[in-house]
């Protein structure tokens, strides 16, 4: 049988987020498209060397040289590269921070745009051997008024991000998006090189069956995660809900704004502040679990609110369901009153 044609009115990204410009008026002067379109390459790029590295063995660590005798670059550092030369190149930067760099790149005067990107760009990169999914996340933010683009331009809540999205690289690449009206879902079409609509409008279940924590961090949870952990595993009515942990945060957020429920990564007894980036990982999904109808808590903040004091901070995460991360919000605020 002939593989299946695409429909005749292809909808691809570059289309969407075009016609997404156009709805927010004449004053977007496409800036944002096109810097949605560099990512978009970018996400092609790490996808075809996620899939290369499984089968001539690219992951190997930084410093060893492969049979051609290049110098050996782990993924993670050439997802890095790739990005940031895409971005500076785009014209369209100011101000870059990446999990893989110390430091934020401020861009130099003559490729400086108004937008600032943070982002991890190869989220998960322990599990590549282990063929599990991973994926690149990134936030937006435009730089402010009068800027020229320092770190102040991304030391910034949350909330003031424009934009947020990942691309998770597993059987396809799927890049999921939001520039404030929604999330939209999108895979890509390898013999098109294309990333088409194929998750419109994406909505979290209100409520799921699903609970995603490494429970193996138990003997360090605060009292109120391990009477909500409880609260679910043995209910007092109805059935215990499922653990579903896949380590890589792309792939366990993806799952949980599809099908609902709870992704978790508390703060605890070992890891103060949790264990995700604030910037790049939190703020992100917490970006898109908001836009696609769920909530994004620390326990006791809503994550978009924090502020960050340096670029790479940890925050705790709880997000997913509206009524799953409710359920944990109860327990954290009966433990606050009884001041235990
Ligand atoms: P743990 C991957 O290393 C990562 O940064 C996230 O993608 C993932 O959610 C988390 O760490 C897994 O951490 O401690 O459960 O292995």
């Amino acid at each position: 049988a002939h593989e299946e044609l695409p429909s005749t009115d292809l909808i691809t990204l570059t289309r969407h987020v075009l016609h997404d410009q156009l709805r927010l008026g004449a004053d977007e002067t496409g800036d944002l498209t096109l810097l949605l379109t560099a990512i978009q390459v970018t996400s092609k790029f790490i996808a075809t060397n996620v899939r290369r590295a499984r089968l001539i063995n690219l992951v190997g660590i930084a410093g060893e040289t492969n049979v051609q005798g290049e110098e050996q670059k782990k993924l993670d550092v050439l997802s890095n590269d790739i990005m940031v030369n895409a971005l500076r190149a785009s014209g369209r930067t100011a101000v870059l921070v990446s999990e893989e760099l110390e430091n934020a790149i401020i861009i130099e005067e003559r490729y400086r745009g108004k937008y600032c990107v943070v982002f991890d760009p190869l989220d998960g990169s322990s599990n590549i051997d282990a063929g599990v999914n991973i994926g690149t996340i990134f936030g937006i933010y435009k730089i402010r008024p009068e800027s020229k683009g320092t770190l102040e331009d991304v030391l910034r809540p949350g909330r003031e991000m424009v934009a947020a999205g990942y691309t998770m690289y597993g059987s396809s690449a799927n890049l999921v998006l939001s520039t404030g009206s929604g999330v939209n879902g999108y895979t890509l079409d390898a013999a098109l090189g294309e990333f088409i609509l194929t998750h419109p409008d994406i909505k979290v279940p209100a409520r799921g069956k699903i609970y995603s924590f490494n429970e193996g961090n138990s003997m360090y949870f605060y009292p109120p995660v391990i009477s909500y952990l409880n609260s679910i595993k043995y209910p007092k009515t109805g059935t215990p809900y499922s653990a579903r942990y896949i380590g890589s945060m792309v792939a366990d957020v993806h799952r949980t704004l599809l099908y609902g429920g709870i992704f978790g990564y508390p703060d605890d007894k070992k890891s103060k502040s949790g264990k995700l980036r604030m910037l790049y990982e939190g703020f992100p999904m917490a970006f898109l679990t908001e836009q696609a109808g769920g909530l994004a808590t620390t326990g006791t903040k809503r994550i978009l609110d924090l502020v960050p004091k340096h670029i790479h901070e940890r925050c705790p995460v709880f997000l997913g369901s509206k009524e799953d991360v409710s359920d944990v919000l109860k327990f954290y605020e009966a433990h606050n009153q009884s001041g235990a």
